[in-house]
């Protein structure tokens, strides 16, 4: 199976994309975080993006497709012969490099998620998260900021993936394990 997760920050991609992904026995790859991962380990990669991400500001897309190409070639995705791709692409350019890479890894697409909330939520969500985790682009600035450059650069990206066949809409609100619910349904429905 190969699919995408999209939606706004907040609608619940990273909290859905792992049990989603162990449900259908592929394999996540979440940029957001792999992306802090790197931050946390000092890498090269890591001290260019860290203020970029505190400030919620994107990574530069060839940054972000070199890293996610790579680890779409590695052996743990190829065995499991799928995978689920959490917060990417993210903009027009990353669609069209994504796409790339399909065709040259003679892969296709088979779905696309995409979350629906209600916006005053979505701030909700991630200042208690704040108080949780104190991830450095949980603060009302960075928040406000994420959500305008998801209208902005990311948004569009629905209408793309509409025109293709591919997108899956659900809602996501209410508990977490009711939208999952409703993600792997709809996902049925479609996929068969
Ligand atoms: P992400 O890691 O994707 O951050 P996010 O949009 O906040 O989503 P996340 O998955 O963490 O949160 P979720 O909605 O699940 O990206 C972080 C940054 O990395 C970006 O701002 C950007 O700088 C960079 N980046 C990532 N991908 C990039 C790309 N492709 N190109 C360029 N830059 C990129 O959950 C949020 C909160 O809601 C959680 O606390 C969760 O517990 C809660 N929640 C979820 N579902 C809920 C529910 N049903 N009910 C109540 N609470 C819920």
């Amino acid at each position: 199976m190969r699919l995408l997760i999209m939606g706004p920050p907040g609608a619940g991609k990273g909290t859905q994309a792992s049990s989603i992904a162990d449900h259908y026995g592929i394999v996540t790859i979440s940029t957001g975080q792999l992306f802090r991962d790197n931050i946390q380990l000092g890498t090269p990669l890591g001290k260019q993006i860290e203020a970029l991400i505190a400030a919620g500001n994107l990574v530069p897309d060839e940054v972000t497709n070199q890293m996610v190409f790579q680890r779409l070639a590695s052996p743990d995705v190829k065995k499991r012969g799928g995978f689920l791709l959490d917060g990417y692409p993210r903009t027009l350019e990353q669609v069209e490099a994504l796409d790339g890479e399909l065709v040259r890894s003679r892969r296709k697409l088979q779905a696309v998620i995409a979350l629906v909330a209600d916006p005053s939520q979505l701030v909700e969500r991630l200042l208690k998260r704040a108080e949780i985790e104190g991830r450095a682009d949980d603060n009302a600035d960075s928040i406000r900021h994420r959500i305008d450059v998801y209208h902005a650069e990311t948004a569009p990206l629905l209408e793309v993936y509409r025109d293709r066949g591919l997108l899956v809409e659900v809602d996501a609100m209410g508990a977490v394990e009711d939208v999952r619910t409703r993600i792997t349904d709809a996902l049925d429905a479609k996929l068969g």
